[in-house]
């Protein structure tokens, strides 16, 4: 039984859940994310029986081996935009270049940010995945093809969020009036609302790191896991360890429960691993709606101006009081 049907759809055109100039293309693009969510995890309940599994034998522009359903994901989002005619342009970690839906007529004024299939290394083996979106409004000047344009930073982000696609398909949401929840009923095919205006524990004590990579880190990061590591029942220490390898799982868990999710950058790769506007920068929107805090350790990340498209960054994004630990070690 539903405890409160009301669905995807409803929400979005009652609650106002639209930036006050709307002319009904937000409320729009976001019921095509839905859609676009509900393709992609019909696609992956169906990913052992159909040939989808495995690789493409391709890279992708982050020099990553291209999944076949990394591929299919991406391609569900051009279609589904295709179709409507919404979006001026995609930007999407499987293409190099923006996909622009050019057509002179065209009137939309967004910009849709997108990693389609994230955690790509659980497709063979069952574990979670899920997929990013960034929405940003462009100027009405912009033709959506010029990289300038599109280098816009995370505090001017108009929608945020991500699609979880776990024991059930989940979507979370934010356009900057609270994060939302909404859960995939497989039957009716249709999301319905779960928890409105999500708020995250001021602290929690799971960290989720890939902490293979620890002799890689900086003394300040070191020192801050080696800390959380100590017993000490008045601070909840240790913490436990959770790490799916698939950021948006881990991070939905870290909105649930608390705690602290963190992918730091590395002596000989500064940068990390993450990209900030498909990636970082719209879980650093829907976390810090919750009361959370997104951080590269050293500054917010939706602060930082891309100089690029495919742009990587450090991720430490959580708890506030969590995130503000780290970044206390790492200034020390
Ligand atoms: P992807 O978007 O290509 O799947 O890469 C991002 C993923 C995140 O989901 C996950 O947290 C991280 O990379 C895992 O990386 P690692 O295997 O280095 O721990
Ligand atoms: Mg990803």
């Amino acid at each position: 039984m539903i405890h409160e049907p009301i669905s995807l759809t409803s929400h979005i055109l009652k609650e106002d859940a639209f930036p006050p100039e709307a002319t009904g293309e937000f409320s729009h693009i976001m019921m095509n994310l839905g859609i676009a969510g509900k393709m992609i995890a019909r696609d992956l309940r169906h990913a052992g029986i159909i040939d989808v599994l495995g690789s493409t034998g391709e890279t992708n522009i982050q020099g990553e081996e291209v999944q076949k359903l990394d591929e299919r994901a991406n391609e569900i989002f051009i279609k589904v935009f295709k179709a409507n005619e919404i979006v001026k342009t995609m930007v999407s970690e499987e293409m190099e270049q923006p996909h622009v839906f050019s057509d002179a007529q065209r009137s939309g004024k967004y910009a849709l940010y997108l990693d389609p299939l994230d955690g790509s290394s659980n497709i063979d083996v069952d574990a979670p995945l899920g997929s990013i979106f960034s929405l940003h409004r462009l100027s009405e000047e912009s033709s959506g093809h010029q990289e300038q344009d599109l280098l816009k930073a995370g505090s001017e982000q108009v929608g945020g969020g991500y699609f979880l696609y776990g024991t059930s398909t989940v979507f979370v949401y934010t356009c900057g009036k609270g994060v939302h929840e909404f859960t995939l009923e497989p039957e009716l095919g249709e999301f319905f609302l779960t928890t409105r205006n999500i708020q995250m524990p001021s602290r929690g004590k799971i960290y989720s790191v890939n902490e293979g990579n620890y002799q890689k880190w900086s003394r300040g990061m070191q020192q801050y896991i080696d800390d959380i590591k100590q017993t000490d029942s008045a601070t909840h220490r240790p913490y436990g360890l959770r790490y799916t390898g698939c950021l948006v799982a881990d991070v939905h868990r870290i909105l649930l429960k608390g705690g602290v999710y963190l992918y730091p950058g590395e002596m000989n790769k500064p940068e990390g691993k993450l990209r900030l506007m498909y990636e970082a920068a719209p879980l650093s929107f829907v976390i810090e709606q919750a009361g959370g805090i997104g951080s590269t350790g050293v500054e917010p990340i939706n602060s930082i101006q891309p100089k690029m498209l495919h742009q990587r960054v450090p991720l430490v994004i959580g708890s506030r009081e969590n995130v503000e630990q780290v970044q206390e070690c790492m200034r020390t």
